[in-house]
């Protein structure tokens, strides 16, 4: 037996990533990632989280100082006594509302120090069966078709497993059939909307469906679980959820509808890893293929999430690119591609260290909250 881990401390820190270009999507541009990092001081030792969340409440409700807020002052008070280990984390913050992303830098980090004590990886933790794992990019919107071709050129020599084109009203058919028509019917091609489409919209969305799509992701609004259960019966490609899957609980509604035939599971934006593999194992009992996303990850989240994509129901490549694909450095050492594939992180706990010069250049500023003694 392991004792029970008692946080003594919490250093918050802001850290800013310089993207290699802005990221164009739907719901705007992105030209630097900043987000949350958490480092837990323990009686059992350190451990690390990342909130995903952006600077702007812009793609969630959470946002960086917000998530800065609800970490000191509502979430951190909740974990001031004796955890008895990570599945007792989630219940703890149950009483804060929403703010999955904070919550899941919580669970992350003290996953990550009780898994170093107990020299356990998050992968064999959460039942990952691969030891790598395929890997998919994902492309923002550009300003001409030229333009997109030359970046999904560069995509497909660099060996990525699948490509994924961010669409919106007025960029949708027309890169679609520009890709298909350069590099032919056997890229493996979706597209994301980010939630820019109306069920009206049916009839421009059904047209992508002949050029033979994995799939769509979340062409219409968050709560839209009934449209798109319509929508899905009016298109042959295939439906997946991004953003209106916030828990398993959502994944069960969407799954009784018929909303979805494929969930796109990023543990930010469910609250954690351990909600993640709820979801995942929902979905495999359900004949549901699932597949990892991506928040523009540091290291940290890089790695839980590569680790996650183990399990056996990822079965479509995941948006876990690396590092270097976003970035010109990182706060951990670079997750690296071989043949579209990246390894699953085996060490201990997430089994990555903080980089010190790349997270000394990445923090924009820091804060200590003294949890417990
Ligand atoms: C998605 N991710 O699947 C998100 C959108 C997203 C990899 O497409 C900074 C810059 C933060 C771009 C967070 C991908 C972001 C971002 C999320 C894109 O919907
Ligand atoms: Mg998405």
């Amino acid at each position: 037996m392991i004792d029970p881990i008692l946080i003594e401390r919490a250093e918050l820190r802001v850290i800013t990533l310089p993207l290699h270009r802005p990221f164009v999507t739907s719901f705007g541009v992105q030209r630097e990632r900043e987000l949350v990092l958490v480092r837990l001081f323990t009686n059992l030792g350190e451990g690390w989280g990342e909130c995903p969340s952006l600077a702007e409440p812009v793609y969630t409700h959470e946002f960086t100082a917000g998530a800065l807020a609800v970490l000191r002052d509502h979430l951190l008070p909740r974990l001031a006594g004796p955890i008895a280990g990570p599945s007792r984390v989630a219940p703890a913050l149950a009483g804060v509302k929403g703010h999955r992303a904070a919550k899941s830098a919580l669970e992350m980090a003290v996953l990550d120090v009780w898994l170093r004590a107990r020299s356990t990886s998050l992968a064999d933790h959460l039942g990952a069966e691969r030891t790598r794992v395929a890997v998919g990019v994902s492309i923002g919107i550009h300003e001409t078709i030229p333009g997109l071709l030359a970046d999904v050129e560069k995509k497909i020599a660099e060996g990525y497993a699948r490509i994924k084109l961010k669409i919106r009203p007025g960029w949708d058919v027309e890169p679609v059939r520009a890709v298909r028509k350069r590099f032919g019917d056997d890229v493996p091609l979706q597209v994301d909307a980010n939630a820019a489409y109306a069920l009206s919209d049916a009839r421009r969305l059904a047209e992508l469906d002949e050029f033979g799509l994995l799939l769509v992701e979340q062409p219409l609004a968050e709560g839209d679980l009934v449209q798109h259960a319509e929508l899905a019966r009016r298109l042959r490609t295939p439906l997946c959820l991004d953003e209106s899957i916030e828990s398993v609980h959502d994944t069960a509604a969407a799954i009784a509808l018929g909303s979805c035939r494929i969930v796109n599971i990023k543990p930010g934006r469910v609250g954690g890893y351990l909600e993640a593999r709820r979801i995942h194992d929902l979905a495999r009992a359900n004949g549901v293929a699932v597949w990892c996303g991506g928040l523009i990850e540091s290291g940290f989240g890089r790695a839980a999430n590569l680790a996650l994509a183990g399990l056996p129901g990822f079965v479509l490549p995941g948006d876990t690119s690396p590092s270097l694909h976003y970035f010109p450095f990182d706060v951990t050492a670079p997750f690296e591609m071989a043949d579209g594939h990246i390894d699953v992180p085996a060490g201990p706990g997430l089994g990555v260290e903080p980089d010190p010069e790349g997270l000394g250049r990445a923090t924009a500023r820091r804060e200590t909250v003294v949890v417990g003694r």
